[in-house]
């Protein structure tokens, strides 16, 4: 479903009309989300002769920052008078991250049913995988051509929002618009950045599968803080563990999943996945978020104690 109060061509007079634009990320930005921002700076720039300034309050991920160069950590906001949110959710999150809004134009560019549609023109269509499917929709029905820059990030936020293709929001949309995107891109090229990590990566891997565990169809690892602590200094990047996960979820009898990461003595991260039964539940109750298949949560507990509180909480006992 598509929420939206503004046509293609108050998109277009608006463009026009505006003299600084500044684009936010949400905080900890995702590909998807650094692609969008790029993709407008390059609307922006290549049609309506507006240089925008890309913000994000947290650090972009070391691994994708040679692609985001120009994204800034600080700014001064009274310097715009347009600022375009992309994927920031809510009024409350917009303003924690843009805190003098003034008389600012606001525009809130989303594809995630909880967006609240706050800014004086928002554009959310629920049924994309990806903001870049929605980017690319604007981008069509403005009459704008496609050309490789566009579609290099268009292609990459639309692959990395998707699980490469695996997840379930892949509508036939989707293949529709990669499949005209696909003549502008290198394709392997944009699957090796999605996918490329640190040497020391597949070592964290090893200690992982090595300390790989099933109880009935609950499959789950855990790093501890000592394994970690060694890898970290020999140059496992830390965001390379946000999905860790991921590696474990395929085991064939298995039917929830989670990785335990102890990040600080005793201060560990969980993360969840399930092929069916509602994971966002526990991630709730214990502080933390996410979606019924996929999600997460940080608590002050031990390993060991997390895993019998996890087993516990998923049945496995
Ligand atoms: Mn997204």
């Amino acid at each position: 479903m598509l929420k939206t109060n503004v046509n293609f061509n108050d998109i277009r007079r608006i463009f026009i009309k505006v003299r600084k634009v500044l684009l936010v990320a949400h905080p900890n930005p995702d590909l998807d989300c650094l692609c969008a921002m790029k993709v407008i700076q390059f609307l922006l720039d290549r049609y309506f002769a507006k240089k925008a300034v890309l913000y994000s309050k947290d650090p972009v991920n070391p691994l994708y920052k040679h692609l985001f160069n120009d994204v800034v950590n600080e700014v001064n906001f009274n310097d715009f008078d347009c600022v375009i949110a992309v994927e920031l959710g809510s009024f409350k999150r917009f303003s924690e991250v843009v805190p003098e809004i003034g008389s600012k134009l606001i525009i809130n560019i989303d594809h995630h049913s909880s967006n609240d549609l706050f800014g004086n023109y928002y554009y959310v269509d629920v049924n994309s995988s990806a903001v870049n499917e929605v980017l690319y929709d604007i981008i069509k029905q403005t009459g704008i051509p496609l050309d490789n820059d566009i579609a290099y990030y268009l292609a990459m936020g639309i692959i990395s929002d998707t699980g490469m293709l695996s997840y379930n929001n892949v509508g036939s949309k989707t293949l529709l618009v990669l499949s005209e995107l696909r003549n502008y891109v290198d394709w392997q090229e944009i699957f090796s950045l999605i996918k490329g990590r640190s040497f020391y990566y597949y070592k964290m891997l090893s200690v992982m599968y090595n300390n790989l565990q099933m109880k009935g169809d609950i499959v789950y690892s855990y790093l501890r803080y000592n394994e970690l602590e060694e890898l970290i200094k020999l140059g496992l990047i830390k965001e390379e563990l946000n999905n860790i996960v991921d590696n474990i979820m395929y085991v064939l009898s298995g039917k929830v999943f989670f990785t335990i990461t102890e990040v600080e003595p005793n201060y560990c991260r969980v993360n969840l996945r399930s092929k069916g039964i509602d994971v966002e539940q526990i991630a709730i109750k214990f502080g933390g978020g996410g979606h019924k298949r996929a999600s997460g949560f940080r608590i002050k507990k031990s390993v060991d104690e997390l895993i019998n509180i996890l087993i516990n909480e998923l049945g496995g006992n």
